[in-house]
């Protein structure tokens, strides 16, 4: 299967591109600008269904100005940026601004920010850019954004940044399927592996027995089926049916970022997939990492670095050869790639290196507590890594409601912190790769007394009937999370579940615990690993409604909370 999906990337070459045969729609059109980046502070948007070819067969795709990623919206610090889409889909739409600072009235979420827009209607977004760097946007309605409605915005900060470069490029990775969304969901719902072709076979087990002795090998497997789960549960949706495009272009007709020798290169990396984690490295280049979701933080110099659905990265790299270096970015479950160039000449082409091999989840991604022996075993697996206890300090803690039932098949026993630990496939792989326990903000924490009171938030799920839900209990049936305006609230996550969820509060930022309290990195979403459990706080200083969700698209049904804050 991963070499149907290479092939897939591979065949494309001479047909690759956007096609741009509009549909007829009912309402006249004002032709958008085309232009790839837009600057200013005033924008024209426009929704539509465009003809689009990323895997060598035409689909039609929700798109704004036509194109996939949306035109990359340049805005500066300080300034009020206005903002008109019109929506000429057949159904009601929607824009939301990731990350970005703004009334709830402005933020894109249908049935709590607004009513959404509908078709044929025109939203103007009007608001001031309070903050700067790297951030994206993208459709909250239904399924429109796996289907091509995301784009980059970059916000030029008003006083000089710390840091030198000399050009600078934009790289939103997404995830593209000609498969129809509802029937992605469908399969997920009629069977949660239909995509995952890592499952191990009969084979494996023979091989295993081998290794481990008939008792243990069995008594492995017996584990795992009674939890309803594979250890090679990595991704839910797969290179089997996903396309893996950077900017927009598939690993054949390949993103290209200009280059002359000798000059630093700024380059943004924004993940506006659908479902996919990326692991992202430039062979033979040493990364340095500047900003995290568009906060500065204290320069890291990493080999590789793993980008959660709607993280953004930012990294300065200095290219010393004239020759095509790749950028490469590999999924969690390495069951395809996405694929650029970093290169002097637009005809200079990258080979992309070999794909890792997919790495097993081990008992510390389930959140269990392992034996001695196996924590022996472990550690000299992992040897690097110290799981922290972080239990610095205690906050009186709010409960909330808990439900224990079909909605939770799956529960963390020790859930630690794991701030060091670069995830699952990237333990141990001989590179330098980024933690969250790297993040330290650049600047001291303004403005931040401690915390007044604790929520813990448990992300619970039923695999095998693909349900995603938080504290047991799905969106459907929940009741508002209440903040307190003016609050320093302290959030802790528990991932019950042994999937990665990349959770994300809309209109407040999270301020993540990584060790130094001094300097809190400030995140719109945060990774939570499976079986783990992290913490952070927020200030809430803004007052409306707004949600609170795993970025996930198909687990955002459930896994999903509105937020008042009063
Ligand atoms: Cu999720």
């Amino acid at each position: 299967m991963l070499r149907r999906t290479f092939i897939k990337g591979v065949t494309t070459a001479s047909i690759a591109g956007v096609a741009g045969i509009k549909l007829q729609a009912s309402i006249p059109h004002k032709t958008p600008s085309r232009k790839t980046i837009l600057e200013g502070n005033e924008f024209f948007l426009e929704i539509d269904y465009t003809t689009v070819n990323k895997t060598g067969k035409p689909t039609i795709a929700t798109t704004i100005n036509g194109q996939i990623p949306g035109p990359t919206l340049v805005w500066k610090e300080g300034e009020t940026v206005t903002i008109h889409v019109t929506n000429y889909l057949k159904k009601s739409s929607s824009i939301h601004w990731h990350g970005i600072i703004l009334p709830y009235k402005m933020d894109g979420v249908p049935g709590v920010s607004y009513e959404g827009i509908a078709p044929g209607e025109t939203f103007t977004y009007r608001f001031k850019v309070h903050q700067h760097g790297t951030f994206w946007y993208h459709s909250h309605s239904g399924y429109q954004e796996q289907t091509g409605m995301y784009g980059a915005i970059v916000i030029k900060p008003k006083h000089k940044e710390p840091f030198h470069y000399d050009r600078e490029h934009t790289i939103l990775l997404s995830d593209w399927s000609d498969e129809k969304p509802d029937s992605i969901y469908r399969k997920l719902k009629l069977l949660s592996n239909y995509y995952n072709f890592n499952q191990k076979t009969i084979g494996d087990f023979f091989s295993e027995v081998k290794q481990k002795g008939f008792s243990k090998a069995l008594s492995d497997r017996k584990m795992w089926n009674h939890m309803r789960m594979s250890d090679r549960d990595l991704s839910d949706v797969t290179g089997y049916t996903y396309t893996y495009l950077m900017h927009g272009n598939n690993p054949a007709t390949q993103f290209k970022a200009l280059f002359k020798k000798g000059e630093k290169v700024r380059l943004r990396f924004i993940n506006g997939a659908a479902m996919s984690f990326f692991d992202i490295r430039i062979p033979e280049l040493t990364m340095t990492v500047v900003a995290a979701d568009g906060n500065h933080i204290k320069p890291i110099r990493v080999d590789e670095f793993r980008i959660g659905v709607a993280e953004t990265y930012d990294v300065i790299v200095e290219p010393s050869s004239v020759k095509a270096y790749a950028i490469f970015a590999q999924s969690i479950d390495r069951s395809g790639y996405a694929l650029g160039s970093l290169t002097p000449s637009n005809s200079l082409l990258s080979k992309a290196p070999r794909m890792d091999n997919p790495q097993a989840l081990t008992m510390v991604d389930m959140g269990m507590k392992m034996s001695m022996k196996s924590h022996k075993k472990m550690s000299m697996g992992m040897k690097k890594y110290r799981w922290e206890e972080m239990e610095t300090q205690k906050y009186p803690i709010t409960p909330l409601p808990m439900a224990k039932g079909p909605q939770t098949t799956m529960v963390a026993t020790d859930p630690k912190y794991r701030l060091e630990d670069p995830g699952v496939g990237l333990r141990n792989n001989g590179r330098r790769v980024l933690t969250y326990a790297d993040l330290k903000n650049r600047y001291s924490t303004i403005d931040a007394p401690k915390p007044n009171r604790e929520i813990v938030l448990h992300l619970t799920g039923n695999m095998e009937r693909y349900m995603w839900s938080i504290n047991g209990i799905k969106y459907a049936d929940a009741k508002p999370l209440i903040f307190h305006y003016g609050e320093r609230l302290r959030i802790t996550l528990i991932n019950d579940t042994m999937m990665n969820h990349p959770m994300h509060l809309h209109g407040l930022w999270s301020d993540l615990e990584t060790g130094d309290d001094n300097h809190l990195v400030r995140k719109h979403t945060v990774i939570v690993q499976p079986g783990s459990k992290i913490s952070y706080r927020v200030t809430v200083d803004a007052k409306g409604a707004w949600v609170y969700h795993c970025h996930l698209l198909y687990h955002m049904a459930g896994m999903f909370r509105k937020v008042v804050v009063i």
